[in-house]
């Protein structure tokens, strides 16, 4: 009921409805003690007050102290803080201050406050009177509940909450035994043309020169400055340690780093520490230490690897208790309290990252024999498939509360990328038997080529990012993957589509490549435009930094391997003597600031994702297709591999003790 309609019962006590009927009752009660009209008055008074007190209580208590109130101090707190707070450290991928600052700039553009501080303070003010008034049309929901209503939602929450708790216990007891399959194809042979074997040799001489530099300096720590030579952290991960370390371990295993493998893993075994009371990302801890510790198993079959990864992700399970299932991006370990990046719009959960986490859940379920992992992210699928898609596309923004969209900009680069990644990784992962996440995948590409790719004048393809409709002609090096996932999914496409898709990738990779040969170091921007009469080219100074980032060699492994064109060798060999020549310093490989200008630039950060994906995708460029064999394995976002779950053996490995 609205408060609005509770306000009579003060000035006219035998009113109707509620009014009228308490009026009633207690006028009978003061006649019936005979004390006279004006002791009636008073007791009515009084008793008028004290229900009017006790209503007031039940609905601040709703709102603050119960268990309930979560969604809507969320909806205040987060809907009203990005235009209180610098935009927020994070978008999926980074990983570094340089990163992180330079990002949070591009994101207060993406959010439409562009130079102009004008614009950018009546963009800020905008956002604020629509945050408030999301938050007071929430608020006023909450009100217009009847007590009883509110009664019964609490309970039902509570209810929840001790269940998902119990479900979160359980998952962490004892582990199945499994019974290890050797891996298909861990480690392949030597390639047979010298020149490849020299080039693949002197890609792990450049794993070493980051691995040793790492462990001199930066020993247990996240990542490595390369240049100050000592420790980095990121706040991504919280408190927890050895980012590099995690993220590294396949690397080394499959150039046969044995030494340095094991080196890593009892390190894992005394330090890895999961207990952090600090706020981590979901996203970035799921696909480089949940993903990380998965691959280590499958290739090793060592267990411990095994016991870290699902005691890691029922840490995470808290993160799934929000009102619709969709996970907070942000969590705290120690305590379970989920939220999420204050930038976010109308305090949303992002695409990339909630719709990062389906293949590492999957195994967690596989391996755990439990089946609580699994259930999270098949939920996710099924709140976005009872969403209505704006032109078939999927908005970057949900609400966890609400289940509804937040803004509707759609992207296939930062904040969309590897939620697309994982549609056709999903049903490649699943021996091809998860249909539904196939005709998703397909039916959000159909969408992405009608509306957001497009040719410049130049020829080049690319894929444009598209805010409520209109277009923005910019391309991030984070989108350069999906000339990769275009030509792995062309087996799968739509009758007549195969060649189209394979056709695709090749054309996003030249585009991506061009961005790279259009720089003085040849190694591509963070983002690069067609518009103002400029191609693959970088105009804003924000936007000229490259931090080891991998994923124009993620394509170029992708079309190495399903093309054996031999341009794709030819486009990383580039790439590896740009490394050489311009990132690679004593202390290890430092990203750059400017990728535009020949003078020194360093960020003075060694990323973990250089060691996990830009060295490994190198790597296997240059090796026989027999190591890693694609039908065999599929690489989650930060390159580690997951083994496809094969239709006969899905259910034979793991067996109850
Ligand atoms: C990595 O952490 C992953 O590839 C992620 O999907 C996005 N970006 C970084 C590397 O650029």
């Amino acid at each position: 009921m609205p408060v609005g309609g509770l306000l009579p019962l003060f000035s006219s006590p035998a009113g109707g409805g509620l009014g009228g009927g308490l009026g009633g009752g207690l006028g009978g009660g003061g006649g019936r003690k005979g004390s006279g009209p004006a002791a009636f008055r008073l007791t009515e008074k009084f008793v008028l007050l004290l229900v009017f007190s006790a209503f007031i209580t039940l609905c601040f208590g709703a709102i603050f102290f119960l268990p309930d109130s979560s969604k809507l101090l969320s909806g205040v707190l987060f809907h009203s803080s990005p235009a209180l707070q610098p935009a927020a450290d994070h978008k999926p991928g980074p990983g570094s201050r340089a990163e992180d600052a330079a990002e949070g700039r591009a994101r207060r553009r993406e959010e439409g406050a562009p130079g102009d501080p004008a614009a950018a303070l009546e963009d800020n003010l905008a956002r604020i009177r629509e945050n408030h008034e999301r938050a007071l049309r929430e608020a006023k929901e909450t009100l217009q509940k009847l007590p009883e209503e509110i009664q019964r939602d609490i309970l039902l929450e509570k209810e929840k909450v001790a269940q998902d708790q119990q479900r979160d216990k359980a998952a962490s007891r004892g582990l199945p035994q499994v019974n290890f399959v050797p891996p298909i194809g861990a480690e392949g042979r030597e390639p047979a043309d010298p020149t490849i074997r020299d080039k693949r040799a002197k890609i792990k001489e450049m794993m070493k020169h980051a691995w040793y530099n790492y462990k001199r300096y930066a020993w247990g720590l996240n990542e490595l400055k390369p240049i100050s030579k000592e420790g980095h952290s990121s706040s991504l991960f919280g408190n927890i340690k050895g980012a590099t370390i995690v993220d590294a371990l396949d690397t080394l295993f499959i150039m046969g780093m044995k030494d340095e493998f094991q080196e890593a893993k009892s390190w894992i075994e005394k330090n890895l520490d999961f207990n952090v009371n600090a706020a981590i990302s979901v996203f970035e801890v799921n696909i480089r230490f949940v993903g990380g510790l998965l691959s280590a198993y499958y290739l090793s079959g060592e267990e411990i690897f095994r016991k870290k990864a699902v005691e890691l992700g029922v840490k995470l399970l808290p993160a799934f208790h929000t009102p619709s299932g969709i996970p907070w991006a942000l969590l705290n370990m120690k305590s379970g309290i989920g939220s999420n990046w204050p930038w976010a719009s109308g305090g949303s959960s992002i695409l990339a990252e909630f719709g990062t986490l389906h293949l590492e859940f999957m195994h967690l379920s596989y391996l755990s024999g439990n089946p609580i992992f699994a259930e999270k992210v098949m939920n996710i699928r099924t709140v976005l498939n009872n969403l209505e898609k704006p032109q078939g596309l999927y908005p970057n923004y949900l609400n966890p509360s609400s289940g509804q969209w937040g803004q509707h900009h759609v992207s296939v680069g930062g904040l969309g990328d590897s939620f697309y990644e994982y549609l056709l990784k999903a049903w490649l992962m699943s021996d091809k038997t998860d249909l539904e996440a196939k005709k998703m995948y397909f039916d959000a590409v159909q969408a992405i080529e009608t509306h957001l790719i497009r040719k410049s004048s130049g020829g080049l393809t690319y894929i444009a990012e598209w805010k409520g409709g209109l277009l923005e002609h910019k391309m991030g090096h984070l989108t350069c993957f999906a000339g990769g996932m275009f030509a792995l999914g062309a087996d799968g496409a739509p009758a007549g589509l195969a060649q189209h898709y394979l056709e695709l990738g090749a054309e996003i990779a030249r585009t991506c490549h061009e961005s790279y040969n259009r720089t003085y170091v040849k190694l591509g921007p963070e983002a690069f435009r067609f518009d103002g009469g400029v191609e693959a080219i970088a105009t804003r100074q924000n936007e000229k930094y490259y931090i080891l980032r991998p994923e124009v060699v993620e394509t170029y492994m992708y079309m190495w391997r399903l093309t054996h064109d031999p341009k794709y060798r030819k486009w990383a060999w580039e790439a590896v003597e740009a490394l050489e020549n311009y990132c690679k310093v004593n202390g290890g490989y430092s990203g750059l600031r400017d990728v535009y200008v020949r003078h020194e630039s360093y960020d003075d950060v060694q990323q973990s994702f250089f060691l996990a994906e830009t060295l490994k995708y190198l790597y296997l460029i240059f090796s026989d297709d027999d190591l890693l064999p694609l039908e065999h394995w599929v690489f989650n976002t930060e390159a580690h591999l997951l083994p496809v779950l094969h239709t006969d053996k899905k259910a034979l490995e793991v067996k109850e003790q």
